[in-house]
Formats: C-alpha cells, sequence, structure tokens
C-alpha cells in the first residue's frame, strides 16, 4: 500500500477491528483473504519475481521489466501456496500502474505448478499515474492449494517499470450474475436477405396472441407490414417467442429495419452483395491460418506475420519432427499444412474434413445447375498462388494436402502407409503466442485408422479435382490414397488415445466404419473400381440413416460420402436410393427447421449444444441444401438459405457469430494470433471468420465462471478465453464456406 494512502489505511484498518466484532451474516463471515501481503507495505515477501528486477518504492511493489522479451511470461511478479475453493466466487483486485504508458499486465489466478493452468485472467493496459483499480469477479473451476496469483509483464521489444500495489483475492463474494446484453427483442438476420429468397425474423415477447410488425426503410417509411405468429416457449433459449414472414417483400434496399412490440431490429440489407463477399472471405480465412510461409501483408493488410514452424528458432519444428518417446524412431518434415484452429496445432483428422468441405464447395459448383466454379476461380482468393491457372480454392486446399501427404509413415517403417494422428507442442501454450515465436519441442502422435483414412478419402478426391491442373500430383495423391486404404484395412483398429490431450486437442473417435465408408467413397468415385463400390455398398452406413441432429463432422463423417456419393457423377450400382436417403435426410433437418422459431435446422438431443453448434447448424443446411440440387425443389433451397439467419444473428443472443458480418458480430475468438483483446498490437480475427458458437458442455473456465446453467443457445460468450465457445477451426470454415457459397449462387 502506498504511503500517502495512509489515511485510508488506518480507516481500513478500523474497520475491519469493527468487523471483526460484528455478527457473522453482516460482516460477510465466508469473505476471507487469500494473498498474503498484498500491500507491500514493509516487505516484498512472500511475492516472488522471474526476470525483473524488483525495487522498493513507496509502499509499491515496482519491477524494472527488461526489453526484448517475446511471451507474457517471460517476466513475472506472483505469489504460491494459494488456495481456491471449486464454486465459490472472488474478487481479484490490484492497483497497476506502467511507465511509459501503453504495456498491458496480464494479472492471473491459476495452478502454481506444471502444467500452469489458467483459472482467471485479465490484461488491462495500463497508464503511468498507478491509481487504476482494477477488479474483476470469477468463480474457482477448482480445489486447490496450489494456485498462483500472478502478474506476466514480459513480451515487450523495450524495457519498461512496471509497478503494484492493493493485491487481493477475496474468496466467499457475491457471484456476479452475467447478463449478456441481447439488443433489440426484434431478431433478424443482420446482414441480408436474399431478393427472392426467405425472410423471417423471430421476437421476443411475453405476449401470447399475435403483434402487428413493420418493415421501414433507412428513411424509415413502413414498406411492408402484417403480424407476428406466436410460437409459445422456444426450448432452445427458453424464451416466450413469435415469428414472422417478410418473404413478400423484395425489393433490394440497405438499412432496412423490422419494428414489433415496441422494438426496432437491427439493420439489414435486402440483397446478394454481401454473399458474394462472404462466400471469399469464408475461404480467404485459411490463407492467416497458414503454418510454414510468411503471410504476405500485402495479400491480407493487418496479418502479415512471419512464418510459422518453419524450421527456424525459436520454433522446434516442423520441418524435422520427432516421434512422442516410444512412438517412432524415424522423423518427418512436416512443415506447411494450416493451424487447426486458435493453437499451432495440426491434425489429420480435422484438417481432412475440413480440405473434404473446400473441395466439395469447389466439386459441388461443377455438377449442379445453381452452382459457378469461377466464383472461386483463379485470382478471386489473393493468394501467392493466383494467376497460376488454378482455381485459387484449389491452392489453397493444396496446402494442406501436401501437409497430409507428409503424414503418412514412410515405407520400411512400422505402420507404413498410416497416417500419423497429429502434430503439435509437447505442453499448452499460453495466448498471445504468434506461431513464429512459439518455443516448444513438437511432435508426432501415434498413426491411426481414422487419421489414415482420411488421407485416403481427401487424397483420392484431389486426385480427380486436380487431375486437369496437376497430372503428376494427381498421380502421387491417388497412389498415396491407396496406399492409406491398404494400411487402414491391414490395421482397422488403431485409435488415439482420449488421454493424449497435453499440448494439443485429442480428436479421439473408437470407431472408424464412418471413416471407411468415406475414403471408399472418394476411391471409388475416382477410379470407378468395382472393389471400392463394393466396400461402399457393403458398408452398414450405406443404408442407415446417418442424418441424426448433431449432424457430421471431423468425428462422423459417413456424410461425406453420401453427399458425394449423390453429387458426383457414378456408375454405383443403386444410386437412385443413395440420392433419395440425402433427400429424406434433407426432410428431417427441413421440420427441425420449421418447428424451430429461431428457423435453424439444429436442434440436439436434450436441448444439449454440441462443441462448434454454429458449425453444426451449417452442415445440416448443407445436406438440406444438397437436396434443392438433387431435385431443384424450392423448399430445399429455401431451407437452406434460411438456416444461415441464425448464424448471422436470428438467435437468442442476437448475435452475428461471423466477424465483420453484422453490426453486432462476435470479434474475440480464442485464438493465439488474432489476440487484439490480450495485445492491441495483435490483429482481431479476419472478416468471414466463424466462432465455434454455444456448446452446452462450456468446457473452459471462464465459460464456466461466466455461463453456468445457461440454456442452448445461451452457453456461447465471445472472450478469447473462452476456448469452448468461441474458438475459429478450419473445419468450422469450411462449414461456412460451403453453406456462404451455396447461398452466393442462389442471388
Ligand atoms: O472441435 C473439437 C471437438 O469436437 C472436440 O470435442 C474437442 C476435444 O477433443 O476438440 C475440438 O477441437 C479442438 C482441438 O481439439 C484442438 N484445436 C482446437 C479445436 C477447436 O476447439
Amino acid at each position: 500500500m502506498k504511503r500517502r494512502s495512509t489515511a485510508l489505511l488506518s480507516l481500513a484498518a478500523l474497520l475491519g477491528a469493527a468487523l471483526t466484532a460484528l455478527p457473522a451474516a453482516q460482516a460477510g463471515a465466508d469473505e476471507v483473504e487469500q494473498v498474503r501481503n498484498g500491500g507491500f507495505d514493509s516487505t516484498t515477501d512472500p511475492w516472488w519475481t522471474s526476470n525483473v528486477t524488483a525495487v522498493p518504492a513507496d509502499g509499491r511493489l515496482c519491477a524494472d521489466v527488461p526489453g526484448g522479451t517475446v511471451n507474457r511470461w517471460d517476466s513475472a511478479v506472483g505469489q504460491d501456496a494459494i488456495t481456491l475453493v471449486k464454486g465459490s466466487s472472488y474478487r481479484f483486485s490490484f492497483d497497476a500502474s506502467g511507465v511509459p504508458e501503453g504495456h498491458v499486465v496480464r494479472a492471473i489466478v491459476g495452478l502454481g505448478v506444471s502444467p500452469y493452468d489458467t483459472w482467471y485472467e485479465a490484461t488491462p493496459v495500463l497508464d503511468e499515474s498507478g491509481d487504476d483499480a482494477y477488479s474483476y469477479t470469477f468463480t474457482s473451476p477448482v480445489d486447490s492449494t496450489q494456485g498462483q496469483v500472478a502478474f506476466q509483464v514480459g513480451g515487450s521489444a523495450d524495457p519498461w517499470r512496471f509497478c503494484l500495489d492493493d493485491v487481493s483475492l477475496v474468496g466467499g463474494v457475491p457471484p456476479e450474475v452475467y447478463r449478456p446484453d441481447t439488443g433489440p427483442r426484434v431478431r433478424v438476420n443482420q446482414v441480408a436477405y436474399l431478393p427472392s429468397g426467405p425472410k423471417n425474423a423471430t421476437l421476443v415477447t411475453d405476449a401470447t396472441t399475435k403483434l402487428p410488425w413493420q418493415l421501414k426503410n433507412a428513411a424509415g417509411t413502413t414498406v411492408a407490414h402484417g403480424w407476428t405468429v406466436p410460437r409459445g416457449v422456444d426450448v432452445s433459449s427458453g424464451q416466450n417467442v413469435h415469428s414472422l414472414d417478410f418473404g413478400a417483400y423484395r425489393t433490394r434496399a440497405t438499412g432496412l429495419t423490422l419494428v414489433a412490440d415496441g422494438e426496432t431490429s437491427r439493420p439489414f440489407d435486402i440483397g446478394t452483395a454481401a454473399y458474394e463477399r462472404l462466400g471469399l472471405d469464408a475461404v480467404k480465412y485459411y490463407y492467416t491460418q497458414r503454418s510454414g510461409t510468411a503471410i504476405r501483408d500485402d495479400l491480407r493488410p493487418g496479418y502479415g506475420r512471419a512464418a510459422g514452424h518453419a524450421g527456424v528458432a525459436p520454433n522446434q519444428g516442423d520441418t524435422d519432427v520427432p516421434c512422442q518417446p516410444g512412438v517412432c524412431d524415424y522423423r518427418l518434415d512436416v512443415s506447411g499444412g494450416w493451424y487447426d484452429a486458435g493453437d499451432h496445432g495440426k491434425y489429420v483428422v480435422n484438417g481432412g474434413i475440413a480440405t473434404w468441405e473446400l473441395l466439395s464447395t469447389y466439386e459441388r459448383a461443377l455438377h449442379t445447375r445453381t452452382g459457378e466454379p469461377s466464383r472461386l476461380g483463379d485470382g478471386t482468393l489473393g493468394l501467392p498462388e493466383s494467376g497460376n491457372h488454378v482455381p485459387d480454392v484449389l491452392d489453397e486446399a493444396r496446402w494442406e494436402l501436401d501437409f497430409l501427404l507428409k503424414m503418412q509413415v514412410p515405407d520400411g517403417q512400422p505402420l507404413a502407409g498410416m497416417a500419423h494422428h497429429k502434430i503439435h507442442d509437447e505442453q499448452w501454450t499460453g495466448l498471445p503466442l504468434l506461431p513464429g515465436a512459439d518455443p516448444q519441442k513438437r511432435e508426432l502422435h501415434p498413426p491411426t485408422t481414422t487419421a489414415t483414412l482420411n488421407l485416403a478419402a481427401t487424397a483420392a478426391q484431389a486426385a480427380r479435382l486436380y487431375r486437369p491442373y496437376d497430372k503428376a500430383f494427381a498421380a502421387r495423391a491417388l497412389t498415396a490414397a491407396r496406399k492409406a486404404w491398404a494400411a487402414a484395412l491391414a490395421h482397422p483398429d488403431v485409435h488415439a488415445d482420449p488421454a493424449d490431450g497435453t499440448g494439443g486437442g485429442a480428436y479421439n473417435d473408437d470407431d472408424a466404419t464412418d471413416e471407411f465408408y468415406w475414403a471408399a467413397a472418394e476411391l471409388y468415385l475416382t477410379t470407378g473400381e468395382k472393389r471400392f463400390a463394393d466396400q461402399v455398398t457393403a458398408s452398414p452406413l450405406h443404408t442407415a440413416d446417418i442424418f441424426v441432429p448433431n449432424g457430421f463432422d471431423w468425428s462422423r463423417t459417413a456424410a461425406a460420402a453420401r453427399l458425394d456419393l449423390a453429387l458426383v457423377p457414378s456408375r454405383l450400382p443403386g444410386r437412385d436410393k443413395v440420392r433419395r436417403s440425402v433427400v429424406r435426410g434433407a426432410d428431417t433437418y427441413l421440420a427441425t427447421l420449421t418447428a424451430q422459431p429461431y428457423g435453424m435446422p439444429y436442434a440436439p438431443d436434450d436441448n444439449r449444444y454440441d462443441w462448434g453448434s454454429a458449425h453444426q447448424v451449417l452442415n445440416n443446411a448443407v445436406v438440406i441444401a444438397t437436396a434443392y440440387d438433387l431435385t431443384g425443389a424450392s423448399a430445399y433451397r429455401d431451407g437452406a438459405v434460411q438456416s444461415i439467419d441464425y448464424v448471422l444473428g436470428r438467435n437468442a443472443l442476437n448475435i452475428s457469430y461471423v466477424t465483420g458480418y453484422g453490426e453486432v458480430a462476435a470479434q474475440r475468438q480464442h485464438s493465439r494470433w488474432y489476440a487484439h483483446q490480450l495485445d492491441p498490437n495483435l490483429p482481431s480475427p479476419p472478416p468471414g471468420t466463424l466462432a465455434g458458437g454455444p456448446n452446452s458442455s462450456i468446457q473452459d473456465p471462464y465459460a464456466q465462471s461466466m455461463l453456468q446453467g445457461c440454456v442452448g443457445q445461451f452457453c456461447y460468450i465471445d472472450d478469447i478465453q473462452s476456448w469452448s465457445t468461441n474458438e475459429t477451426a478450419i473445419n468450422w470454415n469450411a462449414a461456412l464456406t460451403r453453406l456462404a457459397s451455396f447461398v452466393a449462387d442462389q442471388g
């Protein structure tokens, strides 16, 4: 505590004395200070310092922080042996200043021993005054006596002075109730409705009988009106809602609003331009996810960065990577590919489904009446390869395909032909951390059957799509696919360890039946060989109802096979039945959409929103869109187009889950390099980045502290710490790519 505040100190001491004399209930008996000597009055014990020089400074702790460090945790001040009680709420507060101003401190409460979990963190930007008090409330996700309060101050090029005072962590405080700001109760697609498409909105209201609505142009003049339809209590949100349909209005305009029940919606357009942009932005996302190459600032202003994991220190890889101890005794060059998400890991299973969905966006365009392959043609995405006479979407997918091929176990080694499941850091790293600055050791994890079949499926699909542009690559891909297929047949049950989740995600999946079906389908569609047709028709999944409420994703891949068998021309016996099965799946999703007052084709069992639910909504819509491609029936086109409304703002939180699209959009996705929320010098995610979206399991501590007891759609928070509700990921943007491309084609 600073000396100049002695008056305050004695008052506090007096109050403290008085409080102890009060009955427990009045005093807040459970409010207990966990920090020792947070006032630094005569000593800085028991605080420790790491790579800073502590200087006594008038009743505060000041620290000279050296310049030239990379990570926040490279310099720090902290205190260990903090006790925390799971489910208890804590107020974490301190005074802090920085000279020169503008530096940030990462203030954390976490585990004081390896693996140094972070349970709560805040990153304020400091000014010079030192009078700024910071205070936060959070709920502890754990019981621990090995907690730590620390102030990480590294990562600055230049030296600076950090001062700290009145550090406090008080347990037993009332929990802070988080109430999201959901804005006006009229919920719309905040971006655009297609002129000839469906136009629906949702009104949150206590009213149980119909209400009038007006559609207003930018000047405030009513251009259409009608009545809402009461829908009762919506299960996905717990709200009483009405829906309303203004599809009869078809005039292009910007800045429209809907008014009902005294509320005015956020503005939106009627037009097609936004979808042409979104169809491109969703794919442009992949360039800035690239590993192994410098990102050019001229191509993505504000996103230029040094190459990550290109064999240059402090990176340890990815050009020469060993296996985890005991897994293999060779090393592989697995450079390139895309970073999976907000981490620096690269996973064959997730890379596989993401690559498939990008390639299938292009392939769909080749074979359907509304498809326009030129939309993603050469020169459309602003890539280093633009101008090479290859469609840009194929150039982008190639970046990942080359990496996937490198993950195959070389000839002559045990399990030759299989694919390593993943490669990532030995330990989890903190945020922010640019890819080129990651100092962790990189390791290959054991080969698995599912990874091997992801490689077989995508390499086989690549063989047919790249043949017109690069015959040698197409041939190499097909050879690798055949080899992977044979290796998977020989090792059909080698699965990822669910406990292998340190330093990267586990992506465990102990059923490869769907991956076998998918790989057989891609190999058949490319080669036409009977043995693959037989494998397809013999799969138990070929006739199963695979269009389940949660939809398809990296772990449930049978739909990738079924959609391709339905769309890509072939002589498969019984192909009509395959096509009809997709239409039946679409009927189920359409029925869900119709029953949902928010109009999305997603109603998970028990209202348990899945990890990445925003992309599940989109993937279910992809099935509906495919039914339109197969039948030409407008109900499917309208259903698929309407589904995007939910993702762009027609939802309980009134938020667009796509960065840069909509008046209020997600913008703080969990990422180590789009970490603007933690470091003002870093960018936010690029426009067109999909957030994971509501996740009922709220696995991360931040979501747990804010969203306890959340209902369905409310299990989401736009904060960089919430990796279970708000990450960005290559498979999720692939779903956005495919649906946005379909919607653009319907303009
Ligand atoms: O999206 C994945 C989800 O389905 C899994 O349940 C979860 C746990 O394995 O992992 C999610 O994927 C994350 C991956 O493990 C690591 N990179 C970030 C991914 C998105 O959050």
